[in-house]
C-alpha cells in the first residue's frame, strides 16, 4: 500500500475521537502541532495510534535504517557538589562521602585500552567535581586528542559546563571556545531532566536552570558544535510538563539546528531519594518516545538508550518512533546500572547490537557521532 493511502486509511479510522482524527491529519500532511494540541494526542490518542503515526514519521525520515555507534564511556567521578533525588549515581561532596576519583592518566590509559580497536566516539559524563575544573578537562582533553586525534570526544552535561565556566569565571562562550579548542567536539544531552521550574526546583533545585542549559547549547551550537537533549521523565511531571520541555528544545532547534538527538530517560527509582515513586509502565515510556517522534519535527533522530530501558524495551521502541540505539558502550557506565536498570553490566558487541536491531526487521546502520555512515550491516 502507498503512504498516502496508508495515511488517509488511518485518518478515517472509525472510532477515533474527532478531535485527534483532525490533528492526526495536521501531522500527516506535514503540518507543526500546537503544544495543545500535543497535549491533547498524549491525554486522548491510544498507544496504538501514537505509534503507527510515530513509526511512520521515523520511516518517511530514515526508512528502516536503526543507527548504533561504537562508543565507550569515561566517568572522571561520581562526587557531585549537587544532590539530585533522582540520582542513585553521585556522593555527595559536602558530605565527603566515598567516591571514585579519576587522574588525567587513568583516563587517557583507558583511552589507550582502545588502541587498535574500531571506536569512533567516547563519552564523558561524570559527577560536579570542585576540584576538577575547566583547566582539568582541557588538559584532559588536549592529550586524549593528542594520542587519538580521530576520537570524537562527547562531552560533559550543561550542568558540569555551568559550574566550570562560573568558577573560572569564564563566560560561556569563553568557557566552550576554550574546550572546543582543546579537543571537545559535541556535548550529551543530560542534566536538561525537566525544564518546568516548579519541578525542577523539586528533583533537583540546585543545579542549572533550564533558561541556563538551554543557552550552554546555544552557545555550543553557534560555534559550531552539536550536541543532544535528553528528558528525565515518569516520576513527578505530568504530560503537560513533557510537552513543555520539548516545546523549548524544538524553539531553540528552530533558531539553531545543532540538536542531533532526542533522548527520553525513563526514571528508575532503585536507591535514590525518590524511590518511593513507582517506575511508569512500558505502555507510558513507549507513548513517551511515540509523542517525541510526533512532536519534535525538526529534531533527526529519536535515540532508546538501552542500558537504561533494558533491552526488549529498547526493541519495542523502534515501533514507536525510536531510530538509533546509542553504541556498544562496553561496560563503561555506572550511571544505570546504579540507578536499577536491567542491565547491570552494560555491554554488547558489534554482532550483538545489530542482532538486536535485525531481529525486529530493521536495518542496523553503525554511524559515527554526527550520524555519517560508517557500516550497513
Ligand atoms: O542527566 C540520572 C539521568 C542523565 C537517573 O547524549 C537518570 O548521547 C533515570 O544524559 N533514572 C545522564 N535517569 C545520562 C545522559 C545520556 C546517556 C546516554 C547518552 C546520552 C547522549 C546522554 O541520566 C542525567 C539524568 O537525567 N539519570 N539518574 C535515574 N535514577
Ligand atoms: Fe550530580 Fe548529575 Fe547526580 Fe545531579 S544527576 S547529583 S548533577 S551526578
Amino acid at each position: 500500500m502507498a503512504l498516502n493511502e496508508e495515511i488517509s486509511t488511518t485518518a478515517s479510522l472509525p472510532g477515533i475521537n474527532a478531535d485527534v482524527k483532525s490533528i492526526i491529519k495536521k501531522i500527516d500532511e506535514n503540518s507543526r502541532i500546537t503544544p495543545d494540541e500535543g497535549l491533547f494526542l498524549f491525554e486522548h490518542a491510544s498507544l496504538s495510534l501514537l505509534g503507527s503515526v510515530a513509526n511512520r514519521i521515523r520511516e518517511k525520515k530514515h526508512g528502516n535504517t536503526t543507527y548504533f555507534n561504537r562508543n565507550f564511556h569515561i566517568e572522571p567521578t561520581n562526587v557531585c557538589v549537587f544532590s539530585c533525588k533522582f540520582c542513585s549515581y553521585s556522593r555527595l561532596y559536602s558530605k565527603r562521602e566515598e567516591g571514585w576519583e579519576l587522574s588525567i592518566d587513568e583516563m587517557v590509559d583507558k583511552v589507550k585500552a582502545y588502541d587498535n580497536k574500531p571506536i569512533t566516539e567516547v563519552h564523558i559524563v561524570g559527577g560536579v567535581h570542585p576540584k576538577m575544573d575547566i583547566y582539568f578537562f582541557e588538559e584532559l582533553l588536549k592529550k586524549i586528542k593528542l594520542h587519538r586525534p580521530d576520537l570524537h570526544i562527547k562531552g560533559f552535561t550543561a550542568v558540569e559546563l555551568d559550574y566550570m565556566f562560573r568558577k573560572a569565571k569564564l563566560s560561556r562562550h569563553e568557557g566552550m571556545s576554550l574546550l572546543q579548542k582543546a579537543g571537545l567536539d559535541s556535548l550529551p544531552g543530560g542534566g536538561a531532566e525537566i525544564f518546568d521550574e516548579e519541578i525542577r526546583q523539586q528533583i533537583s533545585g540546585d543545579k542549572v536552570d533550564a533558561d541556563g542549559w538551554l543557552d550552554i547549547h546555544r552557545t555550543a551550537h553557534l560555534l559550531g558544535m552539536h550536541s543532544n537533549a535528553t528528558m528525565l521523565f515518569g516520576h513527578i511531571e505530568n504530560y503537560e510538563h513533557r510537552i513543555q520541555h520539548m516545546e523549548r528544545l524544538r524553539t531553540l532547534q528552530d533558531e539553531t539546528k545543532g540538536f542531533n538527538t532526542f533522548i527520553p530517560l525513563k526514571f528508575r527509582n532503585h536507591d535514590n531519594e525518590m524511590s518511593h515513586i513507582a517506575e511508569s509502565s512500558s505502555i507510558e515510556d513507549m507513548k513517551t518516545y511515540a509523542m517525541a517522534r510526533i512532536y519534535l519535527d525538526n529534531f533527526p533522530h529519536i535515540k532508546a538508550y538501552w542500558p537504561m530501558l533494558g533491552r526488549e524495551q529498547a526493541q519495542l521502541s523502534l515501533s514507536f518512533g525510536v531510530n538509533d540505539m546509542d553504541g556498544t558502550i562496553d561496560d563503561s557506565t555506572k550511571i544505570y546500572s546504579m540507578a536499577g536498570s536491567e542491565e547491570q553490566n552494560p555491554s554488547l558487541t558489534t554482532d550483538e547490537l545489530v542482532n538486536m536491531i535485525k531481529q525486529v526487521g530493521r536495518e542496523a546502520v553503525e554511524r559515527d557521532t554526527l550520524y555519517n555512515v560508517i557500516k550497513k550491516y
